[in-house]
């Protein structure tokens, strides 16, 4: 096997060979390589990772390229209290964040730091958020001890070479240093210095921890950025809707977690609109970047390269284009392997699971008699992007996409109905900036608690919410020919808690819906909190769905609304003055409207 040590140096950029010395001589490691991308070196890296343990290859008949990985029992997930926005000043971070003071988090980082690759390599990965070269992308440099980071970052970005080419002798890169070290929980940190450019991440080895262009660039330094350069970095999917004459149009919409964004992206339209010649196009399935074109439209790009999925739950039926993407060159973490066919298996993959397995524990696991989950509930696939059935021509284009609709959503069993659409931008921003998901009986706590998550956004938002939502305004005067903005609520209830919307690719009816609003092919009812459908205007061919039942999923409760409205006050109160008086009057809008 080649030397690692003899892997050459990328670049000449001294910003970035300054900050690396600082960090080698930071963390000592014994040997250090430059990734550039090559598939020699990373097929050298998977065959170090699997004679060390680290991934265990998968059969590779059935899983072309495949490998398996486990963490720690202890690091499972993303962490928000151990994640940190080490703005200059608290306010600047906002109440939505946990803050440190930068010169804290940098002397606390340091000393966890110190010497911590010593005995290891330092993998230096060069990564482009964003198609190379497109005036949407950036570029970032992870530095970590960890081969597993490496190939997920292979996966969820484009690394190498290419990102330092573009680079050149710029400074203008995110810095990110990620360690093991001892993986303690309680010296577990994941600290952004958005002023900095700059994110540390110690004692975690969990993708949404440690795979720095994700969530800590993608969206956390990046929505600082766009905020300080004129664009957004939101927590969208993307999709393209095709018609039978072969337009497509483009819709961004932000969910919080346990939503199905990556369901609704990857959605197959209901068999009446496919055998039409309805498609659906699958564009990004988490993150969107949005800049103003000069046609005065938003256009967005999906800055990753991947698909970072939970696994349980996907199925060939809830999301067929999700399963398709994860059958070759997929990295497989905590969920269940199959011994007699050294398969990977999760709940609700299909009904036959396997009497010979190991959880993702690693403990034996028989299908026929556990009492425990074979798949940790947040176990992940990390899937190529360009492996989805689904995957649009344009999902790669260095324009982006003009975007027709910007759709929120959240789980209301009762208030929000199916769909509703903003009165204009500044109402839509309202909207977005009130947007709420209720608890439901699968996490702890208590079921039905109404949680307000603004744009999806707020574990990602890497600055104070408050400045945030002014930005969206801002953002919306900037684009002369801004898209319309919707709510969709798939979750709703009767009165014995039962599903009233079938969900899933029907979703796309209501998609349906939302494009003809955009194309003004149909009209709306005026109502307190927006435009709703006409009842006949929503395709119900094929569906067992009388209008009756269609109307009260369209049926506004004023009094429930009320209510709500003294919940969005208080979470507005958290703002102080950091709050635009734009929503302030939007408020007292909907609360007049309702009287
Ligand atoms: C994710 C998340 O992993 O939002 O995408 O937590
Ligand atoms: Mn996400």
């Amino acid at each position: 096997m080649q030397s690692i040590a003899s892997i050459k140096v990328l670049t000449k950029n001294k910003n970035v060979l300054r900050w690396v010395n600082e960090v080698v001589n930071m963390t000592n490691p014994d040997e250090i390589m430059w990734i550039d991308g090559s598939a020699e070196q990373l097929s050298m890296l998977r065959e170090e990772a699997v004679e060390s343990g680290e991934l265990l290859p998968l059969n590779q008949e059935k899983y072309p390229r495949c490998y398996y990985h486990r963490t720690d029992e202890n690091d499972v997930a993303r962490m928000e209290d151990k994640t940190f926005i080490c703005s200059r000043t608290k306010e600047n971070a906002g109440p939505n964040n946990n803050w440190m003071k930068p010169d804290e988090a940098y002397k606390l980082g340091e000393e966890i730091f110190t010497n911590s690759m010593v005995g290891r390599t330092m993998y230096i990965i060069p990564y482009s958020m964003g198609p190379v070269g497109s005036p949407f992308s950036k570029i970032g440099f992870e530095i970590t001890d960890s081969i597993y980071v490496v190939l997920n970052m292979n996966i969820m970005t484009r690394i190498g070479k290419k990102a330092v080419d573009v680079l050149k002798d710029s400074n203008d890169f995110v810095r990110g240093v990620h360690a093991k070290c001892t993986l303690d929980i309680n010296n577990r940190f994941i600290f952004h210095f958005p002023e900095d450019n700059t994110i540390w991440s110690c004692n975690s080895a969990y993708g949404g921890n440690v795979l720095l262009g994700k969530k800590c660039f993608a969206l956390r330094i990046a929505s600082y950025q766009g905020y300080k350069e004129g664009w957004m970095a939101e927590h969208m999917l993307i999709l393209g809707i095709e018609n039978p004459k072969g337009e497509v149009k483009y819709i961004s919409a932000a969910f919080p977690s346990a939503c199905g964004k990556t369901n609704l992206a990857m959605l197959i339209p209901p068999e009446g609109y496919k055998t039409k010649g309805y498609k659906v196009w699958t564009v990004g399935d988490d993150i969107a970047w949005l800049k103003v074109g000069e046609d005065g439209r938003l256009w967005a790009i999906n800055p990753e390269a991947g698909f970072f999925g939970v696994a349980p739950g996907t199925s060939s039926s809830s999301n067929y284009n999700a399963l398709m993407s994860t059958k070759k060159d997929t990295i497989f973490t905590n969920v269940a392997i199959n011994l007699d066919d050294n398969s990977v298996w999760w709940e609700k993959l299909d009904k036959n699971p396997p009497v010979n397995a190991l959880d993702w524990k690693g403990n034996p696991w028989n299908g026929k008699t556990a009492t425990t989950k074979a798949a940790h509930p947040n176990s992940r696939f990390t899937a190529p992007a360009k492996n989805c059935p689904s995957i649009s021509p344009n999902w790669e284009s260095p324009s982006g996409v003009p975007i027709s609709a910007i759709v929120f959503g959240g789980r209301r069993a009762k208030t929000a109905p199916l769909v509703y659409e903003s009165r204009n931008w500044q109402h839509g921003v309202f909207v977005g900036s009130t947007l709420a998901s209720e608890t439901t009986a699968a996490a702890a706590g208590k079921v039905g608690v109404i949680r307000r998550d603004p744009m999806a956004m707020l574990p990602f938002c890497g600055y104070n919410m408050g400045d945030y939502f002014g930005h969206w305004l801002e953002m919306g005067e900037k684009t002369s020919n801004p898209p319309k903005i919707f709510h969709v609520n798939w979750f709703r209830t009767d009165n014995d808690g039962n599903f009233l919307w079938p969900g899933y690719g029907d979703n796309f009816r209501i998609l349906d819906w939302i494009i003809k609003r955009c194309e003004e092919e149909v009209e709306a009812v005026e109502s307190p909190i927006g435009y709703l459908p006409k009842a006949k205007d929503i395709n119900l061919d094929g569906l067992e769905m009388t209008e009756e039942k269609l109307n009260s999923l369209l049926h506004i409760d004023k009094d429930l609304w009320m209510e709500d409205t003294k919940n969005i006050e208080e979470f507005y109160s958290k703002f102080g003055d950091r709050l635009p008086k734009q929503l302030k009057d939007e408020l007292n809008l909907l609360k007049n409207n309702l009287k």
